[in-house]
């Protein structure tokens, strides 16, 4: 083990960012100190217990030697303090860096001289150099690049994957300076067994984030508004995405959805928007993308109210509908920006009596069970394609006459149901 100042680490933030990436930074051989603000995540970590669904801690959390503490001084300690708290975006789509910048001018206050303050929640271009950078230097003695060195390394984890994790993930690197960059190179060449990239500054690295996260939301944006062209052609878009995925090279697939949820692809684009606007550019692409993006819950609604007309000759404030999932993506328990907040206010808004169930969420759930939410129900829309949801018998629906299938799973299922139920998938 080297022991130098450098291997004393501290991480602030212990979420599914940065509990891995201390838990991991421990098991590289770093004297580790973890700062949570939350009492009662604190309390769970110094007794072993998290609720984070990653590998590492599950594989590392019992038994490990990170200091837990909410006490931001005890960074002092270390020679390199890494950020790892939320960025999210306000009501208004504004991004919301008042975390990010409280965390930093506290941390700044504490840590030494040749400290390396490195920040891993996704911000836009310019945050470090027009932010963070004057915040420390204005809250403490430090002169960045000299006393103190700053560094932004962008997150990449990925919630729910058993294949990537902290530990194998290729990272980008842009620092305020030279040594600041290369004392960052040398802790995660260390950290991770994976590729990490010198970028010619930090803004570089900021913008990789954003990019590489708005590139998958306009990928998204395509496919969803192929599914509402191809829906008025009679053509299966999932169908012809395979087809065109065939092709080997230029071509990467993505699948058309009732909304866009997470607390990274609905979110980075707007970083990278309203930095850009303040600097008199208007990303008339990203914008396009996130509003089609943004209209698939309401989109999804109109075609399950036309299909009950059709069908029943019934409006949406003469029946009951369950929605089914809550979470953003499968087999996670995560609702953040997930679109069925969105599809439910529209259902309640049009005066339906609206039931819920999703198995990662039984508290916010309106119903015990699958099978008490589908009771009552008239129609369903399935939102989230967990798996414990596609096992769902269509010959046990009970009543159900309309069932909007919003991520294109359960096609095969109904197909001998027609007779009872109206199936609709937003691919075709
Ligand atoms: N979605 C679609 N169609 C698609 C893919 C996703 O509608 O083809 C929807 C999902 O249902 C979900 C949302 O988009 O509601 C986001 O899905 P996601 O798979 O991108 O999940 P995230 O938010 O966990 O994205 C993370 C990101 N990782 C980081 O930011 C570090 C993202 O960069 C990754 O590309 C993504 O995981 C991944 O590849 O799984």
């Amino acid at each position: 083990m080297v022991h130098d100042f450098h291997n004393s680490v501290a991480v602030v933030g212990l979420g599914y960012v940065g509990l891995p990436l201390a838990l991991l930074a421990e098991q590289k051989g770093f004297t580790v100190t973890g700062v949570e603000a939350s009492a009662e995540k604190l309390s769970e970590l110094k007794d072993g217990v998290s609720s984070i669904d990653d590998s590492i801690v599950t594989d590392n959390l019992s038994g490990s030697s990170v200091y837990f503490t909410d006490d931001i001084t005890s960074v002092s300690g270390c020679g390199i303090v890494i950020i790892c708290v939320p960025t999210p975006v306000d009501k208004d789509k504004n991004p919301d860096l008042s975390l990010v910048k409280k965390a930093a001018e506290a941390a700044a206050q504490s840590m030494k001289p040749g400290s390396l303050l490195v920040i891993e929640s996704t911000i836009n271009p310019g945050v470090c150099d027009e932010v963070v950078i004057p915040i420390i230097e204005s809250a403490t003695d430090h002169v960045v690049g000299k006393s103190i060195h700053i560094a932004h390394c962008p997150e990449r984890i990925n919630p729910g994957d058993p294949k990537w994790n902290v530990g194998n993930i290729n990272r980008v690197l842009g620092a305020s300076d030279a040594v600041g960059l290369e004392i960052a190179f040398k802790f995660y060449g260390r950290l991770v067994d994976a590729d990490i990239m010198r970028m010619g500054s930090i803004k570089e690295a900021e913008a990789v984030k954003v990019v590489e996260n708005s590139f998958r939301d306009v990928n998204i944006a395509f496919v969803n508004e192929l599914a509402m062209s191809f829906k008025k052609l009679g053509i299966n878009v999932n169908n012809v995405i395979d087809g065109a995925a065939t092709k080997p090279f230029a071509f990467m697939a993505h699948y058309p959805g009732i909304g866009v949820g997470g607390h990274c692809i609905p979110v980075d684009p707007y970083y990278l928007i309203e930095y850009a606007r303040s600097n008199g550019f208007e990303h008339r692409f990203l914008k396009l993308a996130r509003d089609i993006n943004e209209s698939m819950p309401v989109y999804s609604v109109d075609l399950l109210e036309q299909a009950l007309i059709e069908r029943t000759k019934q409006t949406l404030d003469k029946v009951t509908v369950c929605v089914l999932g809550l979470s953003y993506k499968p087999n996670v328990g995560d609702d953040r920006e997930s679109p069925a907040h969105s599809v439910i206010h529209t259902l309640k808004t049009r005066g339906a009596t609206v039931t819920t169930f999703d198995p990662y969420f039984p508290k916010e759930s309106s119903a015990e069970s699958l099978d008490d939410a589908l009771a009552s129900a008239d129609a369903v829309i399935l939102v989230t394609a967990h798996k414990e949801l596609q096992s769902i018998d269509p010959a046990k629906l009970g009543r159900v006459e309309v069932f909007l299938d919003g991520r294109n799973v359960m096609r095969e299922k109904f197909k001998d149901h027609a007779n009872r139920i109206t199936y609709i998938g937003l691919s075709s």
